[in-house]
């Protein structure tokens, strides 16, 4: 298998995309599916969460390391049948290849929740490197709730994707940027990013409601990935999933 194989048996190919989102992907930086996840996928998605988050009590989401004042949930690929279709959509994927460009495997797949009066965070790429030339990663974020401006919506600088890292030329990354755009959109639209766009979660300032999403990020194939895929990978999941999905996860026999 190659990904080139791997992405036609997915049928990620350029068809299923539209110019619009390839233009503004390129662009912008970022792009927004409306309406990729249905409504009873977006409903079993929710419910399992809720179920991790209950049985995983203050472990949850520390095979990353957590982040305070959110609810954050890890490894997801072993954790529920739900999650096989998001590492593997042939939509997401074909984006994700036209920003890598090249060979590229899922890196981690986990969950956010900020909780009120928390979660905003510094300007920030997900990338370490600036951009050189080409891009080596890409992430996606799919909303589960809606994203308002009150409840903790991420935030994305168009067109940071081919700058400089916010830390080396902005004063205060926590502070607010003149040209950010909200992700406010509704429960059920993803958002595929650049990860060297510069983003990052804003504060829930709601008393209560709940800002769930799942971000599902992919690198190129020559780096590590973030959450070792081979070392979570449990027989069962394994053994589900299609040689195409182990090969987006790096978990092939080798
Ligand atoms: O969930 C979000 O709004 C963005 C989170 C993010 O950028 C991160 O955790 O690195």
């Amino acid at each position: 298998m190659n990904i080139t194989q791997a992405l036609d048996t997915l049928d990620a190919t350029d068809s299923v995309l539209t110019e619009q989102s390839k233009a503004e992907l390129d662009q912008k930086g970022y792009t927004l599916l409306p309406g990729l996840i249905g409504d009873e996928w977006l409903e079993s998605l929710r419910r399992r969460l809720e179920k991790l988050w209950e049985e995983e009590g203050s472990l949850a989401g520390m095979e990353e390391g957590g982040e305070p004042g959110t609810r954050r949930l890890a490894a997801l690929v072993d954790k529920g049948q739900e999650f096989d279709r998001i590492y593997t959509h042939p939509k997401i994927l074909a984006l994700v290849y036209k920003v890598i460009g090249r060979d590229f495997k899922l890196s981690v797949l986990n969950a956010r929740d900020a909780l009120p009066g928390q979660g905003h965070q510094e300007l920030h790429t997900d990338s370490s490197d600036e951009y050189d030339g080409r891009f080596h990663a890409c992430n996606t974020i799919w909303l589960l709730d809606d994203f308002t401006e009150e409840n903790g919506c991420t935030r994305l600088v168009p067109g940071t994707h081919r700058a400089k890292l916010p830390g080396d030329v902005l004063k205060d990354v926590m502070a607010p940027h003149p040209e950010e755009e909200h992700l406010v959109a509704p429960a059920g639209t993803v958002a595929v990013f650049n990860s060297n766009i510069w983003h990052g979660g804003t504060i829930n300032q709601t008393k209560g409601q709940k800002r769930r999403a799942l971000h599902c990020y992919f690198t190129a194939r020559e780096n590590r990935q973030y959450l070792d895929q081979r070392e979570y990978i449990r027989n069962e999941t394994w053994e589900r999933i299609s040689p195409a999905a182990r090969y987006i996860l790096d978990v092939e026999l080798s």
